[in-house]
């Protein structure tokens, strides 16, 4: 049988459908799943929060009966491994389905193309590829990080008028109006981990979390780059990292266990002091007066403090994207939402490190004293598509992807 745009409109359900969990299944992708009879759905899933089960057996459960002849519909190839839970393709097969529509084959190595033949050798019909384009977006954190070994880098702007992101020492600057702000709040909900520079960290004071009413549990994983450990304890950050995770990152040279061999150098910024144990036992002054053992010491009580706060620290080059990004999807981090400031900015879009850019553009003027923009809509890098404008309030979005 061949492709029909009932099949597409099936798809497209269970790509939206799939959406409803993305940022909370951890390193599974978030599928979704849909069992059709006779053009009726009588079961539909989404992969669970955490990961499992996976979304085919609980569609198949709620078709129970009808599951017979029925034709599924699934987002990603369903697996063929026993892994946490059995293969999903078994499941498919054992409940009588007849036809399986994919849109995006699984490149995880232990299914890869298997699950596919396992449903073929069972005498199941299986078709891939259907709104590919689309099911690749809504697992691109998913893709990316079993593909690339990193994260999927959303960077978002929000641009004044007159080409700025907020205004010198002064905080927090609205730009983008409350309908952006929401839009926005939905984006960090679907998100596994959002991250900032230490500079936008101490001038805005950021919280960083979702406070849309019931998506208050979806607030993603808050990351600053903070090379020596300058992060506020008064800060908002710190004062609710107990209820949702912050990690900092911090610079290699002063990890307690000192620096690694191999280790690179910060390419951004004001470069910290190496601080090795040793060097606590010289005794030669700085210039400000303080002994260098000072500075150590002042160091290791900002950690443990920290620390206390339940703050992570991570040791890991804050300014190399590169190194940074693989060791986020070695934690599990799939998806990554570059929020701030300028620099940060830069450096992600410098290293080649972003996937996609959303770009707001907002009427209000900032004037005197704003901090340029790193981008606008004449200099997107190349290797940019156009794939979206939309207006939120007066504020309008532009969105920029690269391929998948
Ligand atoms: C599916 N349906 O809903 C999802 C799938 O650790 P495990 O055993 O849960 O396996 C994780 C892998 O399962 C993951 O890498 C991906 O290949 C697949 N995810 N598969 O059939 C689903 N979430
Ligand atoms: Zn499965």
């Amino acid at each position: 049988m061949s492709v029909t745009s009932h099949d597409e409109s099936f798809m497209a359900a269970a790509i939206r459908l799939s959406r409803r969990h993305l940022g909370r299944t951890a390193t599974n992708p978030s599928v979704g799943c849909l069992i059709v009879k006779d053009g009726v759905v009588v079961g539909q899933a989404v992969t669970a929060v955490g990961g499992r089960p996976h979304a085919e057996p609980q569609a198949l459960a709620e078709a129970g009966d009808a599951a017979r002849g029925a034709t599924a519909y699934v987002t990603l190839e369903p697996c063929s491994h026993h892994g946490k839970t059995p293969p999903c393709a078994e499941a498919l097969i054992a409940y009588g389905v007849a036809r399986v529509v994919i849109s995006v084959t699984d490149p995880d190595p232990r299914v890869s193309g298997r699950g596919i033949a396992m449903l073929r050798e069972a005498g199941v019909e299986v078709d891939a590829g259907v709104l590919e384009a689309d099911g690749r977006r809504s697992l691109a954190g998913y893709l990316t990080r079993q593909t690339k070994n990193r994260p999927y880098v959303t960077l978002k702007l929000a641009v004044s008028a007159d080409g700025m992101i907020g205004r010198q020492g002064e905080g927090q600057v609205a730009i983008t109006g409350p309908e952006a702000r929401a839009e926005v709040q939905a984006l960090r909900a679907e998100t596994d981990a959002i991250l900032v520079g230490i500079g936008t960290a101490i001038s805005d004071n950021p919280l960083l979390t979702v406070r849309t009413p019931g998506l208050e549990a979806q607030s993603p994983i808050r990351i600053v780059l903070d090379p020596s450990l300058a992060l506020p304890l008064t800060s908002k950050l710190v004062q609710t990292a107990r209820d949702v995770p912050v990690i900092v990152v911090a610079s290699e040279e002063i990890s307690p266990l000192g620096s690694e061999e191999g280790s690179h150098p910060s390419v951004l910024g004001a470069t910290p002091q190496p601080i090795s144990p040793l060097v606590g036992e010289m005794s030669g002054r700085t210039e400000g007066g303080a002994t260098l053992s000072d500075a150590a010491t002042d160091l290791d009580s900002r950690r443990i403090a920290l620390e206390a706060a339940g703050v992570e620290i991570v040791y890991c080059n804050p300014y190399h994207p590169e190194i940074l990004l693989p060791a986020l999807a070695t934690r599990g981090i799939s998806s990554l939402l570059v929020e701030g400031g300028a620099k940060t900015a830069r450096l992600f879009l410098e290293a080649g490190l972003v996937d996609r850019i959303q770009l707001y553009q907002a009427p209000v003027v900032i004037g005197e004293g704003g901090i340029e923009s790193p981008l606008d809509t004449t200099d997107i890098p190349s290797g940019f598509a156009h794939t979206g404008t939309q207006m939120f309030g007066e504020d309008r979005l532009d969105e920029y992807e690269r391929g998948l």
